[in-house]
């Protein structure tokens, strides 16, 4: 079976040549691909244990060495290569966290096809918008989506979709079913260590995603340097418990950066405290990473938990503001030591480091990787604001992209025009360079590490034939920091209740974490001088709300 032809990839903004001229002479940027990361890390360590997780082939808990990662690795790139898929192709890698994922990922680098990093969660609405940017030519898939979904009829009715709008429908891989006995392995087929190979997931502020182009030669080198930071090595036993596609456990130093030293990854099905204490005792894990309401599952559950935590040395928070306060039990309720992770799929990654006293490791959120990542703190206007002040982050360096891939106008407008990445994060920078994150200044909800852009929600709440207009703000929450919720101005009566826009948000097909927690239903909205719809204000009287309803009803 062959591929319909596929368009070949878009050229992207790249470094300027000088700039990665330099990069490669402060020996930044390597030769390595991904390819040959595995088959070198295979050489080397052989008969070390390389992942621990459950099949989705087998259903069975499994245990590849990393001679036998490599195999798995082959044999998915010849499986890949007999269906047609070509170097340069787009393939969304869509799996629960599983042994396959990791076969999976390297099986596709050895292709020379780009992973699309998608997310279990992502359901038709993201799945049908990442096809038709990337022109993808494969969807993997396997396992029970989210609560028992069913990834091949997701996988149906993004088809349907692509086909209705006049779009070619990616070959869908199930990553349960048998790999071919490898033959005659396929020579490695990846692309230079300086072309794109791989897209990432923007957390996102507009309207339809945003991908980012990442290439080996800068992710290796913060997967590298991240690796030495967090004292990663042949010893490490990493759990990842989030999401394996996420950026932080994938290369901060995550899956990648465990990889590159000879060390044991174990990937559970999910974070609860009873998954993850009991791979944490069997398998000795010494490190992982969280994001805070999971830490603050983990916290009280640790104190009752009959499972030894004692391998636990180092749990990583980030992806969202960590409380100093939270941040300050970690030490004495887990008995481990914390480290804040401040970063982005766009690249710059902040860590405290291993040795930094405790009131920056529990007041901060960390800092750069790299003496070369540059940190620009501004007003409003583009100018610096004074030392230590509030002020807007922008950053540029040798693992931070110049640009989407295939976004426009709108995704443009995420970059200076000298090239620095406008991270939408508020942050102040201490004289120690160590960085306190604010606020946000972006159009976007963190619940509890997972990102929503408010103009996306948008978009398919103003579907909904009985709503006149609609506006999503963040929701201050106890446990996951923020919520979602959305004021909607009904055309007319009777309003749509919140149960039936939950409905509608349901069948456009959007996934579960991005329907509004609440809805507020209202004639108008308030404006700014501008007569633009004020999100700031909605805030306000959200918080206004909330303040009243518990005065009047006290817990
Ligand atoms: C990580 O990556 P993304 O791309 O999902 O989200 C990036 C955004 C940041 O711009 C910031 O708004 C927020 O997530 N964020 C944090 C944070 N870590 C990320 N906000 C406050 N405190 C933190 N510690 O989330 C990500 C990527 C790599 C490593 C870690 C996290």
């Amino acid at each position: 079976m062959s591929l319909p032809r596929r368009t070949d990839p878009e050229p992207v903004t790249g470094w300027p040549a000088d700039v990665a001229a330099r990069y490669r002479a402060l020996g930044y940027w390597r030769d390595e691909t991904f390819g040959a990361f595995l088959a070198t890390r295979a050489a080397r360590h052989a008969a070390r244990t390389a992942v621990v997780g459950r099949s989705v082939h087998t259903g069975r808990w499994a245990r590849l060495t990393y001679a036998e990662l490599e195999r798995a690795a082959i044999a998915v790139h010849a499986r890949l290569r007999a269906a047609g898929v070509r170097p340069r192709d787009r393939v969304l890698l869509q799996l629960p966290n599983c042994v396959e994922y990791v076969t999976y990922l390297f099986g596709v680098f050895r292709s020379g096809a780009w992973p699309v990093f998608t997310l279990p969660g992502h359901r038709e609405a993201e799945l049908t918008d990442f096809c038709r940017i990337a022109d993808a030519a494969a969807h993997v898939l396997g396992g029970p989506g989210p609560r028992g979904a069913d990834p091949r009829a997701t996988a149906q009715r993004v088809a349907e979709r692509l086909r209705a709008a006049g779009h070619v429908p990616p070959l869908v891989v199930d990553a349960g079913a048998a790999l071919p006995e490898p033959g005659t392995a396929p020579p490695p087929a990846d692309t230079g260590p300086e072309e794109v190979a791989f897209l990432q997931l923007s957390g996102g502020t507009t309207g339809t995603p945003k991908l980012i182009p990442r290439t080996p030669a800068d992710y290796l080198y913060s997967v590298r340097e991240s690796a030495r930071i967090c004292g990663v090595g042949p010893d490490t036993v990493m759990l990842v418990s989030l999401p394996a596609a996420h950026n932080f456990p994938m290369s901060s130093p995550g899956i990648l950066g465990v990889l590159h030293t000879g060390g044991t990854v174990v990937l559970a099905p999910d974070p609860s405290p009873p998954t993850a204490f009991a791979l944490i005792e069997s398998e000795r894990v010494t490190m992982t990473s969280l994001v805070p309401p999971v830490l603050q599952a983990w916290l009280p559950a640790a104190g009752r938990t009959s499972h030894d935590l004692g391998s636990l040395d180092v749990i990583q928070v980030g992806g969202a503001r960590l409380a100093d306060a939270v941040a300050a039990r970690v030490g004495p309720d887990l008995g481990a030591r914390l480290q804040q992770v401040f970063g982005m799929a766009e690249g710059l990654v902040n860590y405290t480091r291993l040795d930094d006293p405790d009131d920056i490791v529990t007041g901060t959120q960390g800092r750069p990787i790299s003496p070369d990542d540059e940190i620009r703190v501004v007003d409003g206007d583009g100018r610096d604001v004074p030392p230590g002040a509030e002020g807007l982050l922008l950053t540029r360096g040798p693992y931070t992209i110049r640009g989407y891939y295939r976004a426009g106008p709108a995704g443009a407008a995420s970059f200076t025009p000298d090239g620095f990445y406008r991270t939408g994060d508020l942050v102040r920078r201490l004289p120690s360079g160590h960085l306190v994150v604010t606020g946000r200044a972006k159009d976007q909800i963190n619940r509890g590490g997972d990102k929503i852009a408010a103009e996306e929600v948008e978009g398919h709440l103003l579907a909904h034939p009985r709503l006149r207009d609609a506006a999503v703000v963040a929701m201050p929450d106890r446990f996951l920091g923020e919520r979602v919720c959305a004021f909607v101005i009904p055309d007319g009566p009777p309003a749509p209740t919140a149960a039936e826009l939950r409905r509608h948000l349901d069948e456009r097909g959007i996934a579960g974490y991005k329907v509004p927690d609440r809805f507020e239903i209202v004639t108008e909205f308030p404006v700014s001088a501008l007569g633009k719809t004020s999100r700031r204000e909605l805030r306000r009287a959200l918080a206004d709300l909330l303040r009243s309803n518990t005065e009047r009803s006290p817990r």
